[in-house]
């Protein structure tokens, strides 16, 4: 028989917490149909955790049925006031718990403990909130046509929501996900990364509390294929939502189309640039840039990897940050002063120091860091290159560790013509005090979201994309139009 669910870890303290282990189903802990399991690993050492349940292609099959079933006869018939008041509990309950849910995250991705417990969880939170909220906000249009046809608009739940979420901010990006879908009455089955399954399950004892009914959210820990793939081609899924690689973002949308062409929304890589006037508050500047690249190790899809600074300002500019970097407190994820811990894993440490390398080698000039940072664990030291050159590897390519590279240009038209030629086009920055420069430039950059003297900047009412805010919900409804003809 298998593993009970809950197991009990020792942390690096010596303290002692419980972790679920099994697939959330039905709002039940399940072990996987396969009996497969696989290890969760601690980059802070490179050993395991704990082995939890892997789902397959059975367990999907088994999540889908379920949601599906709620979707039909539960859910949809819950008044979305009701539904807004869960996830307002929902949201209370993350709140309550908190330190453990920080806990998990600093053991299972790295991250320092504090900003976890203070950013990530907060924002989870806030993200619910906002998004409890709308759920009774969400309606269509009467539509004016001719005194004999009315003509609405209604904004429907898709029906089962698929999620993928990757490793760098697991709790965050499922809220980010499984919010504005529960907002708008949808049942959801989420698979989260290998590499960070535990915080979602303990986020999933709190759904249950909380009093969704079962099937509205179902949890499954697994790998990408075969795991994820299948959720992306599975015919009873009516939208995916995923964050990730570009390269997986291809596949799931070459599913879609061979499915059933389910709608999907993706958040991929980027290269985001940020652009240093000659005018920019060069405090300021270093402040934020230096946040930019170095906030979660690199390990942010918005990282602002590459900076261009004006000529004029350029030698101050690199000192300043070089000081900066030298400042960051790499280490220990429990720590109280860490900023800085591991990468996730051995395969991203192997290819954050492959790129460190390319660029020492195309010639760029390490300012400094430039290697691993210790001897244990997938630490890598925060890096700066300088002199770069735009077709350098690092600077067109997305490394998502602690490495800036960093490039002068003499005019601004040049800067955001060089800021634009990447494939890539999520944020961007720029930093000026001459508000029509900064509009320029904001209108100029082919990005998503743009910065103007600060970066990373976001709150959940003006949102980050399309993912947060009101178009949000746009994501995760459908629109249906209905005409009625009306008798003389
Ligand atoms: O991503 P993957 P990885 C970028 C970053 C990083 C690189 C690789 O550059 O170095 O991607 O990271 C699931 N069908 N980003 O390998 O593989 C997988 O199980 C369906 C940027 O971790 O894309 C996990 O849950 N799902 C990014 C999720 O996809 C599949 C965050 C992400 O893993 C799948 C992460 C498949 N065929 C990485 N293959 C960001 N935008 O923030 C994998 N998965």
């Amino acid at each position: 028989s298998p593993p009970a669910d809950l197991q009990t870890i020792t942390l690096p303290s010596g303290k002692q917490i419980q972790v679920h282990t099994h697939l959330f189903i039905n709002n039940e802990f399940v072990p996987g149909t396969s009996g497969k399991t696989f290890e969760t690993i601690n980059p802070t050492n490179g050993k395991p955790i704990i082995a939890v349940q892997e789902a397959t292609e059975a367990d999907v099959d088994k999540a889908v049925a379920v949601a599906t079933e709620c979707f039909e006869k539960v859910w949809k018939k819950v008044a979305a006031a009701e539904r807004g008041k869960l996830i307002f509990k929902l949201a209370d309950l993350i709140e309550r718990d908190a330190e453990s849910l920080a806990i998990l995250e600093a053991l299972d991705n790295g991250k320092s403990y504090k900003i976890a417990l203070e950013g990530d969880i907060v924002d989870s939170v806030g993200c619910y909130r906002y998004f409890a909220g709308w759920a009774d906000k969400i309606h269509g249009k009467t539509i004016e046509t001719t005194n004999d046809k009315l003509c609405y608009t209604r904004h429907e739940p898709v029906g089962v929501v698929g999620a993928i979420i990757p490793w760098n901010y697991p709790i965050m990006m499922s809220a980010w996900k499984l919010a504005p879908a529960l907002a708008c009455g949808n049942c959801i089955v989420l698979k989260t990364s290998e590499y960070t399954p535990l915080s979602a399950l303990k986020f999933a004892e709190l759904v249950k509390e909380a009093g969704f009914p079962p099937g509205v959210v179902n949890i499954l820990s697994g790998y990408g294929s075969p795991t994820g793939a299948y959720l992306a081609s599975h015919p009873g899924v009516s939208k995916l939502a995923f964050t990730g690689s570009t390269l997986t973002g291809r596949k799931i949308l070459e599913s879609s189309a061979k499915s059933n062409l389910k709608k999907i929304q993706l958040e991929l890589g980027g290269k985001s640039a940020n652009i240093v006037c000659a005018d920019a508050d060069l405090d300021e500047a270093v402040k934020w840039t230096t946040a930019g690249i170095f906030n979660n190790h690199g390990q942010s899809c918005n990282a602002g990897s590459r900076i261009y600074v004006h000529e004029s300002l350029a030698h101050e500019f690199i000192e300043r940050f070089k000081k900066e970097a030298l400042a960051i407190k790499v280490g220990d994820p429990f720590h109280e002063e860490t900023f800085q811990g591991p990468q996730i894993s051995q395969v991203q440490f192997d290819k954050i120091l492959g790129y460190i390398e390319s660029g020492k080698k195309e010639g760029a000039r390490v300012v400094t860091g430039g290697a691993r940072w210790g001897t244990v664990g997938y630490f890598v030291q925060p890096t700066v290159f300088a002199d770069c050159k735009d077709e350098m590897k690092i600077m067109q390519e997305e490394i998502f560790g602690p490495v800036v590279s960093i490039a002068t240009f003499k005019t601004v038209e040049e800067a955001i013509e060089r800021a634009n030629g990447t494939s890539y086009g999520l944020a961007g920055g720029v930093f000026t005090k001459d508000l029509s420069t900064a509009i320029r430039v904001s209108n100029e950059l082919k990005a998503g979201t743009v910065w103007v003297n600060c970066f990373d900047l976001f709150d959940q009412q003006s949102g980050f994309g399309k993912e947060l805010g009101e178009y949000a919900l746009h994501e995760y409804t459908q629109v249906k139009s209905v005409k009625i003809k009306i008798d003389p």
